[in-house]
């Protein structure tokens, strides 16, 4: 049985979690806005990304007998100075994401929780990936400092991301074998 206030911080996180992809999709919009199609598939990817990291805790908890309970979300900015602002935007998002998570591991230490360690390795692992690729893009962006040339083709690199399920949480979306 789940702690209940693992429980609660678990159902709090998926909140954060929906809410970074409303975010991204936001962003999406944005770059489809300004005709940067590889931008906005990038977001469209990491939106995906987003809700299957919030299904990691909605698995979590209704594994362990807990109620995944559901929280009203934020509306994400729409607009944005330019592609490397709504990039800075993301790099500090996910720097409040991987606090969030350090204090999922904190107090999952403090409730002995220890059927949630993995879970949360997971996710520390994942924000350190977070983290490096948002700021790879911020970087690559302050180097072209708006040339057009030169945006549009970090505008094509980003263009190359796909979303791949993981199979293992395939099931999750009723995608795959049932789990
Ligand atoms: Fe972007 O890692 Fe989840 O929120």
């Amino acid at each position: 049985m789940i702690p209940k206030k693992m429980e609660a911080a678990f159902n709090e996180q998926i909140k954060h979690e929906l809410e970074s992809a409303y975010i991204y999709l936001a962003m999406a919009a944005y770059f489809e806005d300004q005709g940067l199609d590889g931008m906005a598939r990038w977001m469209r990817a990491q939106t995906q990304e987003e809700v299957t990291h919030a299904m990691r805790f909605y698995k979590h908890i209704a594994e362990r007998g807990g109620r995944v309970k559901l929280h009203a979300l934020a509306e994400p900015p729409a607009d944005y100075s330019s592609p490397l602002a709504a990039f800075e935007g993301a790099l500090e998002h996910e720097r409040f994401i991987t606090g969030t998570i350090n204090e999922l591991v904190k107090l999952g230490r403090e409730e002995n929780d220890y059927a949630s360690e993995s879970l949360l390795q997971w996710f520390v692992d994942e924000q350190v990936e977070e983290e490096e690729t948002a700021g790879r893009v911020v970087q690559q962006l302050k180097v072209v400092s708006g040339d057009g040339r030169g945006l549009l083709m970090i505008d094509r690199e980003l263009a190359t991301r796909n979303f791949v399920l993981n199979p293992e949480l395939a099931g999750l979306f009723a995608q795959g074998p049932a789990q």
